[in-house]
């Protein structure tokens, strides 16, 4: 057993758009999902052996089988999921909402391809799985017969998906709008069942109840939420919820959650973020009465301390680079929906990255030949230096609307949140000049809001500096002389101003549309402030 220390470690443990935790362990191995939404591959796979550091390892969702993504709306798609091990085996539940609903896929290599999907013929989002002896329990949320939400239950088999009994109600929660997020656990003897409440955002809460059967009836713990920042309005950390628990090799417990930093200062007043729901972690206590007690009485802040499992926290660098020598796009990429990756070519003789554009823009709701990282700190630098390749002769790209002749053949760099929040420095070439230009979408308005005239379409050098508050877009035709072309408003890309429910958060990315855009040198720094 290595020896128990008390480490001093940081939230969000794994930081950007990375909602919906559920975390599992095998010995002293750990690993961790989120939820994915519209964006491929499905399902991110995390790897730890101290509960801080965390390597990205797979993803469990990536053939169209496994994840039907065409068409899905801004926040549709992969839901959250549940990941666990049984006798060997690996299983993650998720819902696609916008394509059949509830699924399982397994693997006896965490590493390695996941199994194709079975669908589970019960309602709802926010599935789980509980192995119990002969019987495999599957519960989800759902509604009644009243259309009250709840907790519903039935018994599985996990590698076809059948049902082998009726789906019963076990729980209405305790009381918060959206049960949901459920997980069961069987401790000493008793089944604990531990809920999201409230919905996920300002409040959000962390339940839990106790039975002796998983089909209840279930008591409330006495200390509920055990988890909240709902009275905490002005703290560094918001939205608590849907959590996931783990005892470690040593017998600690943990909790692992979601949760946001807000962007904006409590003197604002405004309550706005852009990175997402970020996953985060606290120890977890057991009291006298058989309760479990979260972090500080149930809240949890930035800086903690617990008894961390395994190896000594090693310092964590969240910076990307990518010169495009290798032949593998590095897992830390995603894309919108599923790629045409014959779009994407890693020209690693020249240490380029060559976008097939196509007349798919980035605010339409289909595959766009955009690939991009999660911004995972407010304050960024992201680098890359892009060229022009045209492949379309002007005529063809007369704009549908006259006042944003151009935007139609653009390479660029891009803060992207989804194809109604996005702001972007492109190239392009219109009346036979190369410009470089700053457009941004919000909501229903899409405008370019300033260009440059540029001597060239070949290397020229796009930077965006990020802070809480704003983005800088700046360029340079010699990579030295950097010249700001305009801002954007961080609180333009906020999940609290999207005029759809959306959950996903900011990420940092490279297009194209109606050309071929070439990129070299692309990174994402993470400024310290
Ligand atoms: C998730 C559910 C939720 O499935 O949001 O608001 C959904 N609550 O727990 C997406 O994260």
């Amino acid at each position: 057993m290595s020896d128990i220390r008390i480490q001093k470690y940081k939230n969000p443990i794994i930081s950007g758009y990375n909602p919906d935790p559920s975390i599992c362990r095998v010995g002293d191995d750990f690993y961790l999902v989120n939820s994915t939404f519209e964006f491929y591959p499905g399902v991110p796979v995390y790897h730890s052996k101290n509960l801080v550091n965390w390597e990205l390892i797979n993803y469990c969702l990536r053939d169209k089988e496994q994840l039907y993504l065409d068409g899905v709306r801004p926040s549709g798609g992969i839901y959250a999921p549940m990941l666990c091990y049984h006798n060997g085996e690996f299983f993650m539940t998720t819902t696609n909402v916008s394509h059949k609903g509830h699924l399982i896929v397994h693997t006896s290599d965490i590493y390695g391809e996941w199994s194709k999907p079975v669908w589970i013929d019960q309602g709802g989002i926010d599935p789980t799985l509980l192995f119990d002896g002969e019987d495999v329990y599957f519960a989800s949320t759902s509604r009644d017969e009243d259309d009250r939400d709840g907790i519903f239950m039935c018994k599985i088999n996990p590698y076809t998906g059948e049902k082998l009994s009726e789906s019963v109600c076990i729980s209405h929660g305790c009381g918060g709008i959206c049960p949901e997020g459920s997980h069961i656990y069987k401790l000493n003897g008793k089944y604990y069942l531990l809920l999201a409440e409230g919905g996920t955002e300002y409040g959000h809460m962390v339940t839990m109840q106790r039975a002796d059967s998983p089909f209840g009836p279930y008591e409330a713990c006495p200390h509920n939420p055990i988890l909240s920042h709902r009275d905490n309005p002005d703290g560094s950390i918001a939205c608590t919820g849907h959590a996931d628990l783990e005892v470690d090799q040593n017998g600690n417990w943990w909790l692992v959650c979601l949760g946001i930093r807000p962007s904006c200062t409590p003197q604002r007043g405004l309550k706005l973020h852009h990175l997402g729901r970020e996953t985060f972690l606290s120890p977890v206590i057991w009291n006298e009465e058989g309760w479990p007690v979260v972090g500080n009485n149930g809240r949890i802040d930035l800086e903690m301390e617990g008894p961390l499992p395994g190896n000594q926290v090693q310092p964590i660098c969240r910076n990307f680079t990518d010169n495009f020598s290798e032949e593998k796009f590095s897992l830390h990429y995603n894309w919108v929906r599923t790629p045409h990756m014959e779009n994407y070519v890693r020209d690693t003789a020249a240490g380029q990255l060559i976008l097939k554009g196509t007349s798919v823009t980035l605010n339409d709701m289909d595959t766009p030949t955009w690939v991009g990282i999660k911004q995972k700190e407010f304050d960024v630098e992201a680098d890359v230096v892009v060229s022009l390749k045209e492949n379309f002769s002007d005529s063809c790209l007369v704009s549908q609307d006259s006042n944003v002749k151009g935007l139609n053949k653009r390479v660029g760099l891009g803060t992207f949140y989804n194809q109604f929040y996005h702001y972007e420095i492109y190239l392009t070439r219109e009346d036979g000049q190369y410009k470089v230009c700053l457009s941004r979408h919000i909501h229903d308005m899409f405008a370019r809001t300033a260009e440059k005239v540029v001597s060239s379409g070949e290397n020229i050098h796009f930077r965006i500096i990020g802070n809480p508050l704003e983005y800088d877009f700046w360029y340079s035709e010699d990579g030295k002389y950097y010249e700001k072309l305009g801002s954007g408003a961080t609180a333009g890309l906020a999940t609290e101003g999207t005029m759809y429910m959306s959950f996903t958060g900011t990420y940092i990315g490279m297009f194209s549309e109606n050309a071929e855009g070439h990129f070299r040198n692309f990174s994402v720094k993470i400024n310290k402030n």
